[in-house]
């Protein structure tokens, strides 16, 4: 759909576009639209802008990937297609390696989401080789399944769009687990060492100039306490919009 940039739903609906050309070019899960509406009405909830405790996430974030031995960034259907570009600037500039992983199993999916990644310019996409698969323990979903070389060994992984088990069973793998999650009250959210709530859409180009900026600096960030403050700015957020609240 051609969307006149003068509608005042513009950029969301620019964004629900892009998903919707994932699903039709074989990258995006059906339930992966539901998913995306889900983050929607929580854009909403935040006022669709980058709050300030999502920046100070982003910096930790940051940190966190700059001064990780072996950093991997996860991608899925919907993260390959809001973000490619963003997702190859950032494994650019950490060295982290790129890897497929799917809640929604599907090998088919997953070679597409391979191919278009590279396409955009990604040297090496994991995830797609069955003799490089590894099991994390303790998680019965198809996420359990990961690559050797990628998730399995990493020890700084950015998980974006994630479901909350998998969040769990790779901190009891000792990995340092970061995420986007509008829903600051997700399991995901709620078990991550670093939650940026905010749209991946927005989130990753910050990511990737904060990167830019960055030292190796340690991060004293909190995230139950930005989680705390992150529920604050949709509350601050709905009293401005309405006398009701
Ligand atoms: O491609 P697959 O098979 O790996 O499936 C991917 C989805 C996203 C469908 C799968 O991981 C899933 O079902 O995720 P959930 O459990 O619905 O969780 C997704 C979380 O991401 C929810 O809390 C949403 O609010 C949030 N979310 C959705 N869109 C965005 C978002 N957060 C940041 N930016 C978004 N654009």
């Amino acid at each position: 759909m051609n969307i006149p940039k003068s509608h005042p739903r513009f950029v969301s609906l620019s964004i629900r576009e892009k998903i919707v050309k994932g699903y039709d070019n074989g990258l995006v899960a059906k339930e992966g639209l539901l998913a995306h509406g889900r983050g929607e009405a929580f854009d909403y909830l935040i006022g669709e802008k980058t709050t300030n405790t999502a920046r100070a996430a982003i910096n930790a974030a940051a940190s966190a990937l700059l001064s990780a031995h072996s950093p991997v960034i996860s991608v899925n259907g919907n993260v390959a297609s809001l973000c490619p570009k963003e997702i190859i600037q950032l494994a650019k500039i950490t060295k982290a390696k790129i890897e497929v992983n799917l809640f929604y199993y599907d090998e088919h999916r997953k070679k597409s989401i391979a191919k278009s990644l590279k396409k955009a310019g990604a040297k090496q996409v994991l995830g797609t080789n069955p003799k490089s698969y590894r099991r994390i323990s303790g998680l019965d979903s198809s996420r359990r399944i990961v690559d050797r070389d990628g998730i399995f060994a990493g020890d700084v992984i950015l998980v974006p769009l994630e479901d909350g088990d998998r969040t769990a069973a790779l901190k009891r793998a000792g990995k340092t687990v970061i995420t986007f999650d509008l829903n600051p009250l997700s399991r995901t959210s709620q078990t991550a060492d670093i939650t940026i709530v905010d749209n991946i859409v927005r989130g990753m180009k910050l990511l990737v100039s904060s990167c830019k900026k960055s030292k190796r600096k340690r991060s004293n960030f909190n995230n139950k306490k930005a989680l705390a403050s992150a529920l604050s700015e949709i509350k601050n957020n709905l009293k401005r919009r309405t006398s009701i609240a």
